[in-house]
């Protein structure tokens, strides 16, 4: 524990008891989605949460705390607020030493979770290495923290705005394993599939939080990836989706946008150049991956009551 970090009762509560905890990023609420989809997703996505049994922790840094688990009001402010910073693991002490308020990415979500003590998280996406990376180096801090923060993250692959290749080369490098829940193929965010294999298929939640438990029994220092890929009512037409991604990219390019603005200014231009398919095909797969963190939330609370097991 330390002094910026303020946890929520309920979220307190349930940490202390052994009770199911997930915790959910807030760039996708501030970058990720227009207002007001992305409010109407932020309150959704935790009410999902609560209906499966666990406790959602929403967070976020708020006037220099680490909030864990967020108010109406701040969950309100967060979706309201253009140009809410977004906060990566290295803006963190920038960000709270000044008193001020970000949206934490995968990274610096990741980074606040284990900090609380929590062990699973549910996102969208993560980021990964950028197509292109061999010229750029852009590559998402969210893997290396995936490389050494414990916490299990729900994701539905990364999106195709990535390069899925280079970005499971980049986890095998630094020891993460890529779990596929009930699939063998690394999902790509709009599509179900990308042609790429996940390390591990498990086919159910209580499977992957023994996984998840083992790695922490053996004090094992990174992250676990979780794919679920879209539910395949939502997928989106592959060729369809790739088009829209190789025109945003490339007015990315035109416009000469790099580093932190790139993957808020390519949604962005997706949801424009896809009439708001792309957004409805997001929100899909953000609640399927809350559904799915916090069954996985569950079981590893039961994991974590068999003593037996972790003596
Ligand atoms: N994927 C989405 N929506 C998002 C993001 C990813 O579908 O909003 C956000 C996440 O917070 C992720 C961040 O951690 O983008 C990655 O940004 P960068 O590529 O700059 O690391
Ligand atoms: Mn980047």
């Amino acid at each position: 524990m330390n002094n910026y970090l303020k946890i929520s009762n309920e979220v307190q509560a349930a940490l202390a008891e052994g009770r199911p905890v997930v915790a959910l990023e807030s760039t996708i609420i501030s970058h990720g989605f227009p207002y007001p989809q992305n409010l109407e997703c932020a309150r959704r996505c935790e009410q999902i949460i609560r209906e499966a049994g666990a406790v959602p922790a929403t967070i976020a840094i708020i006037d220099g705390w680490i909030k864990v688990g967020l108010t109406e009001g701040e969950l309100v402010r967060l979706a309201e607020t253009r140009e809410m910073a977004k906060c990566s693991r290295r803006d963190v002490a920038a960000i709270l030493s000044r008193g001020g308020s970000g949206a934490t990415t995968v990274a610096g979500t990741m980074l606040f979770a284990a900090m609380a003590g929590i062990r699973v998280f549910a996102t969208g996406g993560i980021g990964g290495v950028h197509r292109g990376a061999q010229q750029t180096f852009d590559i998402s801090a969210d893997l290396e923290e995936l490389a050494q923060t414990p916490v299990a993250v729900v994701s539905a692959g990364v999106k195709s705005i990535l390069d899925i290749p280079l970005t499971r080369e980049y986890l095998e490098t630094a020891g993460v394993p890529v779990i596929g829940y009930d699939t063998d193929e690394f999902p790509n965010f709009y599509t179900r599939t990308s042609g790429i294999r996940v390390d591990y298929n498990l086919e159910t939640t209580r499977e992957i939080a023994k996984l998840i438990h083992t790695s922490h029994v053996l004090g094992l220092r990174g992250g676990i990836l979780i794919c679920n890929p879209i539910p395949p009512e939502y997928a989106l037409d592959p060729a369809y989706i790739d088009e829209k991604i190789e025109a945003a990219i490339a007015e990315a390019q035109a416009q000469g946008i790099s580093g932190k603005a790139t993957t808020p200014f390519l949604l962005g231009k997706l949801y424009e150049i896809t009439g708001g398919k792309s957004i409805e095909a997001n929100r899909a797969l953000v609640f399927n991956n809350a559904k799915v963190a916090a069954g996985i939330a569950v079981d590893l609370a039961g994991w974590n009551k068999i003593t037996s097991f972790s003596s």
